[in-house]
């Protein structure tokens, strides 16, 4: 990984944005952004008078259905032309955010990933909390700005989405959801509910699951199963449906469109222990294929041009050489 980033300090980050609250911000996410990254920019919005927030392509559905009872949706943009200045929130490198003309002036990146791959020397903030809810709740309360309820709520999503609703809580993501509880009306209840997308029932994912399990493929190391699948859409759902059968590693391919690679995978806490990482796996089929790929140890994406079907095999094998390994 490149060390050609310049890193700033929580302070320089926060003097930085409180200079920048009356002009025009941009709050870029990355390609598919998920809910954490969304949440982040929303809480963020609310110190700026004249704020937007984009990705350059692809908003995930969670963000979709989140979006749509909050004012400020996720537009799809591919240059930061018209603003004044960029806040680039919850992507770890570059890649991230490729396809958006990023100019060289007024860019700000604040991260949470363990691994920070190259901003050309753009300043960086970056911290290894369990989610950027957490950083940006941190900045808020350095600027002693108000939140209100739907912001907390926001924020705290951000926080039980990227632990994997806890399985990957630290203290500190603990103490921030318990900050943000504190003095407002909100209920972990109210929060799970936003989240999870099983509490709306949704026929069309329902039969992306069904119809992904049918086409499932397995492939067994010993005791362990790597399954694979494809589906048109839905295919994270897919993934966590095909964790629930019992497999260790999942892998599901979107054939929605020609030449293009969008694969989700998810592998089981059990994997992660032994030191299997997606967001490894992933980043590094990004860089040998020219993807763009990312994420958690246990829930990552390989998304752009190229040959879905070889990805995937070449997914799987990876896979299953690490279990192949365990084997020994
Ligand atoms: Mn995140």
């Amino acid at each position: 990984m490149s060390t050609d980033n310049k890193l700033i300090t929580l302070e320089e980050t926060v003097s930085i944005l409180e200079q920048w609250k009356d002009d025009k911000v941009l709050l870029l996410l990355h390609i598919n952004c998920d809910i954490d990254a969304y949440a982040s920019a929303v809480a963020l919005s609310t110190m700026f008078k004249d704020v937007q927030i984009a990705t350059p392509y692809s908003v995930s559905h969670p963000v979709k259905r989140i979006s749509q009872d909050h004012e400020l949706k996720v537009e799809e943009l591919s240059t930061s032309e018209g603003f004044d200045h960029v806040v680039v929130l919850d992507s770890s490198s570059l890649v991230q955010i490729k396809g958006f003309d990023l100019l060289k002036e007024d860019v700000l990146i604040i991260d949470h990933h363990a691994s920070i791959g190259d901003w050309e020397g753009r300043p960086l903030y970056s911290a290894k909390e369990t989610s950027n809810a957490e950083i940006v709740f941190q900045i808020l309360k350095m600027l002693d700005v108000e939140l209100t309820d739907e912001v907390r709520s926001m924020l705290i999503a951000g926080v039980v989405a990227d632990t994997g609703k806890f399985r990957y809580a630290t203290p500190a993501s603990f103490n921030a959801i318990s900050e943000l509880l504190e003095g407002s009306n909100i209920t972990m209840d109210e929060v799970f509910q936003v989240l999870e997308d099983e509490s709306t029932p949704d026929a069309s994912r329902t039969i992306a699951v069904f119809k992904g399990i049918k086409r499932m493929q397995y492939t067994r190391v010993g005791e362990h199963m790597i399954s694979t699948s494809t589906i048109g859409s839905f295919e994270a759902a897919v993934c966590r449906a095909l964790l629930l059968c019992g497999s260790d590693i999942a892998f599901v391919q979107n054939t929605k469109s020609r030449n293009a690679v969008r694969i989700s995978g998810r592998a089981r806490p059990a994997m992660v222990r032994q030191g299997f990482s997606l967001a490894e796996l992933f980043s590094q089929m990004g860089e040998e294929f020219e993807l763009q790929g990312g994420g958690h140890d246990g829930a990552a994406g390989l998304n752009g041009r190229g040959d879905g079907d070889r990805m995937l095999r070449i997914a799987l094998e990876r896979a299953k050489e690490f279990l192949d390994g365990l084997e020994k």
